[in-house]
């Protein structure tokens, strides 16, 4: 048998339910407000305002037991509640894989998409129920909400992938989407920078 980073876990089944959207047995959950998406929505002045208004929950991502480690595929569910920050629909921080490896969505429920970007193509795919995104290695990524519900999709990725996030505050993702008068609007930039936020 291969070496293994950490010991290799037991073959067991994972049960998706489809209206808690949940997967059991269940792993860490992680909870992400406002507050914790510092530098990334354009208008720095209305994020600023709405975290001092209440600071409101954006996502969370429900994980299997599967741990992140190499060799290993862990999955969670993140759940995206709707809403904006001036004008700018409701977002995952997005990250781009250290060790430049693919991975899949699986679109669960609402409206939403999956937004990539290499550092010089950005690409949206919509991603609703039933339909698969796949992410090349070496491209960012990154959720949006674009509907009046919470938005739900499945992930499934190499544990010993990595998340980085700093890539994203220094990169962007090429596009920004808004809440326009006929359904989401993708607005790619040159855009200014927002504001660094305060320590
Ligand atoms: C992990 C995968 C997802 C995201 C989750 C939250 O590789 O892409 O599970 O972690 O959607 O997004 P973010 O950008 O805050 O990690
Ligand atoms: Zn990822």
């Amino acid at each position: 048998m291969a070496p293994f980073a950490t010991p290799p876990i037991r073959p067991f089944a994972i049960e998706l339910d489809r209206s808690a959207l949940t997967l059991r047995p269940e792993g860490p959950v992680l909870t992400r407000r406002l507050s914790d998406l510092a530098g990334l929505f354009l208008d720095t002045a209305a994020w600023r305002a709405a975290v001092e208004d209440g600071d409101p929950v954006v996502y969370t991502v429900s994980s299997s037991p599967v741990p992140e480690s190499p060799a290993e595929l862990p999955q969670s569910i993140t759940t995206i509640r709707p809403g904006d920050v001036g004008g700018e629909l409701n977002f995952t921080k997005g990250h781009i894989h250290p060790r430049p490896e693919g991975e899949i969505y699986l679109g669960l429920d609402g409206e939403g998409g999956l937004l990539m970007f290499d550092g010089t193509d950005h690409v949206f795919l919509e991603l609703s129920r039933d339909r698969v995104g796949y992410i090349p290695p070496g491209w960012a990524h990154r959720s949006i909400n674009t509907g009046e519900a919470d938005y739900s999709f499945l992930a499934v990725y190499p544990g010993g992938a990595g998340h980085d996030y700093g890539w994203v505050l220094e990169h962007g993702f090429g596009a920004r989407v808004y809440a326009g008068s006929a359904g989401p609007e993708l607005r790619p930039f040159g855009h200014p920078r927002p504001e660094p936020a305060p320590r």
